[in-house]
Parts: C-alpha cells; sequence; structure tokens
C-alpha cells in the first residue's frame, strides 16, 4: 500500500491519528519506533535544527530535502508542514508536484502571509484573504496526480485574534475549495476554543489539532470529540536540546564523559538505528554469489581464569574483548575475516556475555560455558550451518595470508598445523593440541608453505609429544560436507561418551575440537593438514599478550 493510501486510510478509519514532529531522519526513525501513526516535517523543528528562526528564512527546497529523507527513513507517511506554501499559487502548484513524486503523503499550508513567522511568535501574524489562499488550495488540488494525495489547510484566524466566525468561515471556504481536513490552530492554554470550534464544525470534514500550549488535553478526550487527527509539533527537538546540553555541560565541567555513559545511548543502538544489521545482511547476501565465501566460528566462551598470568585481566573482561593496541582481540579475527569476504561471523559466548561490544558479528550464548569445553561451544552455532563454515579459536590472531591458503582447499575438513612446532623448545606447560601427519617423521618435514595438504593421522592434546610433528593451532576449514560430518559425528559421540572419558577430556561434554576430529578419523573419514609456520599467534600466557602487543599495530 502506498504512504498516499495508508494516510487516507487512516482518516477514514475514524480512529483519533496520533502524530509526532521530527526534524531529520533520525527522529522521523524514532517518531515511527514509538509506534506514531504518521510523522510531521515540522517548519518549526527544522528550522530549530538549523539554528535559524521559523521565519520562512529556509527555502522550500530546505524543507522538502529534509521532508524526503524522513520519508526515505520510514515506513509510516510523512505530512510535510509546508508554511504557506512558499509564495502565491504557483509556489503551491510546485511543491505539491514536488513532495508527490517524493511520495510525502500529505502536505499543510497556512493561510497567513509569506513569509510567516511562528504562530507563537507575539506581534506579526498576517493573514492572507479567504481569496488568496482559496486559490492556493485549488491549485493544489489541480496539482496532484494522485487522488489520495492529502491537503490539509490551516486555519490561523484564532492565533491571529480574528474570532470564531472568521475561523468558521475560513475552514468551510477551504473545505469547498477541495481542501481534504482542516487544521484549526490556537495559542490558548485550555482546549476552550477549539472545543467551541468542533462544536460549531459539526464534523463536515476532517479536524487536526496542535496542542502545544493546550498540553494538558488527552488523546482520549480528543477521540471524543471526533477529532481526526493530533500534532504533537515540536518535542523531539525540545526533548533533544535539552538532553544533549545537560550531556554536553556534564562533560565539559567534569573533563569527562563518564559521568553521561549511562545517560546516554550505546553505539550498538547507534548503529541499530543506522540500519547498519540490514546493511551486513546485505552485504552477506551479495557476496555469497563469491564462490570463495564461507560463515565463520569462534569459540570464546570460556573464562581463560585458570591461566594464572592472565587472571587479573580475564576476570575483568570477556577474552574476546582483549585490548590489543587499542582493539579487541576479537575485532581484529573479525577485520581479517572481513578481508577475506566472511562477513556471517557467529561468535559464541559465556563469560561476560553483555561486554562482547564488537560490530558485525552474531552472537551465540553457551549458557553452560563454565561446564563446557571448545567443541561443545562450536557445536552451540555450527548446529545451526549448513555452508561452508571457517572455525577459529578464539585465543587465536591469525592472518589473511595464512586464512586465504586454507580457503583454497577443496578438502571437505583441513585444518591449519603448524610444522615449526619443536618439543625441544617448547617451553610453556600448556597441553597442546598436537598432529602427527601420516608418512612422515620429525627428519622429514616438508618445506613451508607448501599448499600440498597432509593426511593427519593422529590428533589430540594427549599425544605423546616427542612424535609430533606439527601442532593445531585451532583454525579449521570444513566444506558442506565437512559441516554434516561433523554434526553427524558430535551427535553420535554425544549418544555414546556423554559424561564419559573422551580422548584428551575426562568427559565428553569438555572436548576440544581435535578430541573431535580424531574420532572423525577413526570413522575413517580423512582430516587434512594445511603447512604453516607463521602469520598466526596463540594468546594464551601473559608473554604471549605481551608479545601481540608488540607485533600487532
Ligand atoms: C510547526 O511545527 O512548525 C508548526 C506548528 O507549524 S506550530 O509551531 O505550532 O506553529
Ligand atoms: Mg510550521
Amino acid at each position: 500500500m502506498t504512504k498516499l493510501k495508508k494516510i487516507r486510510n487512516l482518516f477514514a478509519s475514524h480512529k483519533l491519528i496520533r502524530v509526532m514532529g521530527a526534524h531529520n531522519a533520525l527522529s522521523a526513525k524514532l517518531v515511527e519506533k514509538a509506534g506514531f501513526d504518521a510523522v510531521w516535517a515540522s517548519g518549526l523543528e527544522i528550522s530549530t535544527s538549523y539554528a535559524l528562526p521559523d521565519a520562512n528564512i529556509l527555502s522550500m527546497t530546505d524543507f522538502f530535502n529534509v521532508a524526503s529523507s524522513m520519508n526515505e527513513a520510514v515506513n509510516i507517511p510523512v505530512i510535510a508542514d509546508c508554511d504557506t506554501g512558499y509564495g502565491n499559487s504557483n509556489n503551491v502548484i510546485h511543491l505539491v508536484k514536488k513532495y508527490e513524486a517524493a511520495e510525502i503523503a500529505a502536505v499543510c499550508i497556512e493561510d497567513k502571509l509569506f513569509p510567516k513567522v511562528n504562530s507563537f511568535i507575539p506581534g506579526r501574524q498576517e493573514l492572507a484573504s479567504i481569496a488568496e489562499f482559496v486559490g492556493k488550495i485549488l491549485a493544489a488540488k489541480n496539482a496532484q496526480n494522485d487522488p489520495d494525495f492529502f491537503v490539509i489547510a490551516r486555519v490561523e484566524a484564532l492565533i491571529a485574534g480574528w474570532g470564531m466566525e472568521e475561523a468558521l468561515k475560513r475552514a468551510h471556504a477551504y473545505i469547498d475549495a477541495g481542501a481534504d481536513a482542516i487544521l484549526i490552530h490556537s495559542k490558548s492554554q485550555t482546549p476552550d476554543e477549539i472545543l467551541e470550534f468542533v462544536e460549531k464544525w459539526n464534523n463536515r470534514a476532517p479536524l487536526v489539532v496542535v496542542p502545544t500550549k493546550y498540553y494538558k488535553v488527552t488523546a482520549k478526550e480528543l477521540q471524543e470529540k471526533q477529532i481526526s487527527m493530533v500534532i504533537y509539533a515540536n518535542h523531539g527537538i525540545r526533548a533533544s536540546i535539552r538532553a544533549m546540553s545537560e550531556v554536553f555541560s556534564s562533560v565539559y565541567s567534569s573533563g569527562s564523559t563518564a559521568a553521561v555513559e549511562d545517560k546516554i545511548v550505546t553505539l550498538e543502538e547507534v548503529f541499530e538505528l543506522q540500519g547498519m544489521p540490514q546493511m551486513k545482511e546485505s552485504e552477506l547476501k551479495y557476496s555469497l554469489a563469491d564462490s570463495t565465501t564461507a560463515v565463520a566460528v569462534i569459540p570464546v566462551a570460556g573464562d581463560h581464569l585458570q591461566e594464572h598470568s592472565m587472571k587479573n585481566i580475564s576476570e575483568d573482561i570477556p577474552f574476546s574483548m582483549l585490548d590489543i593496541n587499542g582493539k579487541p582481540l576479537l575485532q581484529r579475527q573479525v577485520e581479517v575475516l572481513n578481508k577475506c569476504k566472511i562477513y556471517s561471523i557467529n561468535v559464541v559466548v559465556g563469560y561476560k556475555k553483555e561486554e562482547v561490544g564488537v560490530s558485525g558479528v552474531k552472537l551465540i550464548h553457551n549458557p553452560d560455558y563454565s561446564n563446557t569445553g571448545t567443541l561443545y561451544s562450536i557445536m552451540c552455532a555450527l548446529n545451526d550451518i549448513s555452508e561452508k563454515t571457517i572455525i577459529c579459536y578464539g585465543d587465536v590472531i591469525f592472518d589473511h595470508v595464512i586464512l586465504s591458503r586454507i580457503m583454497e582447499s577443496n578438502e571437505d575438513i583441513t585444518i591449519l598445523i603448524d610444522n615449526s612446532y619443536d618439543p625441544k623448545h617448547t617451553h610453556d606447560n600448556r597441553r597442546k593440541e598436537l598432529v602427527i601427519v601420516e608418512g612422515t617423521t620429525l627428519k622429514t618435514k616438508r618445506s613451508l608453505h607448501s599448499n600440498e595438504l597432509r593426511r593427519i593421522e593422529k590428533i589430540g592434546a594427549d599425544l605423546n609429544p616427542a612424535k609430533c610433528q606439527s601442532e593445531f593451532p585451532g583454525i579449521v576449514l570444513l566444506s558442506k560436507k565437512g559441516v554434516e560430518v561433523v554434526k553427524d559425528i558430535y551427535r553420535t559421540s554425544l549418544g555414546k561418551y556423554s559424561g564419559k572419558h573422551f580422548y584428551s577430556v575426562d568427559k565428553f561434554e569438555n572436548a576440544l575440537f581435535s578430541d573431535l576430529l580424531q574420532e572423525i578419523i577413526n570413522s575413517d573419514f580423512h582430516v587434512y593438514g594445511m603447512e604453516a609456520n607463521s602469520g598466526w599467534l596463540e594468546i594464551h600466557s601473559f608473554e604471549d599478550y605481551k608479545l601481540a602487543c608488540s607485533i600487532l599495530k
């Protein structure tokens, strides 16, 4: 349904149409979000947003551009305040064509003289003659193409002090000329004169009111008087002036933004209003045409508190938010994935999950993070995935060269293996996930960066280091079929081993991904390794963290 039709239908519904004023696309969006039926592109608000008087200082084009951007931002109709029509009937013809072509549902024109001043400014409130204004209404109604386009005629006789009889005379003349509704304006502190007008009007045509001064009147009371539309014309800009002034003064006097942080919206809310999530979705949709694309899973639910050198830091923040030279670890991973055209990134969170603040990712909660291992977290995301997938452990930083190389593999399950691993030179006592490559001895390690894939014979954190040639850093590529294999074997293993010992762990629920890989190999499915000896870094201890900060800019 067009927005022009929507406004027609709203008037035909005989329910009070509730409209809120706005001054730009963002405030219009907030009007829609709050639930209002339509947006009032207020001349007062828009002028104020330019820090200019509401006195036809801005041109029609200025107002039109703002109203259009509001209209583009919302799905509800926009009603444009067009002052006196910015000139004579010729200007009105021009504006109706422009506003209608932009699908702005309705315009409101008032019967004052150009240049007008805001109705609440004392003094100069000069009315046009009835003849002149009727000419403008006739011109407007003749200029429109779509019969649903709505023209509201605004009567300013009560504002100008010309009395009730004049107001009624004018309103009847404007409806006779074809206006679709009358906006009867008042600066009285009580609704009495508006209610008198309503009484005498006797429901001849729809009425619109703007209770800025008689603000105690309720929507219910207006509905009872069969008023068609109420416009709250300027509350958005007044609210934002107050909110901004308070925040600015507080920051200026306190010398920091700490005190205002909980008084302002989060950046996430800002991104949401910008339409960032939709943009990411389209990016993903259209980049899927590229065969190199995959989705990503990053398990980063655990608390990392068992590593004592990182305990103090890990206690305070989720590990994904570890600051590496001004950028969180997860942000760095996301940027590398994006560089390889991977935009659908599923991050499995647990410990302090509400503090994971990186945009461009989908957060998936592992509620059992303190009793489960990496495999369990990975499956929280993978169970709902059926596309080619890259899995990266949450504590590993890698570069895009490594990622692009592994993405080229045509095998169903490919893992990165680092053949620079040397048991003799390993000093930390952490259990590494190690790899034995088929048909290779320690002495016959292959050259670096060969894209030739190696069959994995054994993998796990329980292998004898002296027998292993490589380390598994936690980067895996699964083809569509690979994803199904992992899901299948996970399901059967869960049935068989739940609560029981499973390769390197006492309990299946605590398994590492390498434990499942060994089960996959034992089921006669091939797992391949791609060799690398640089381009990745695991952050486990404080030493690793310092190293990451010294390498990464
Ligand atoms: C506006 O919002 O610009 C209006 C309503 O025209 S009023 O300010 O009440 O005149
Ligand atoms: Mg106005």
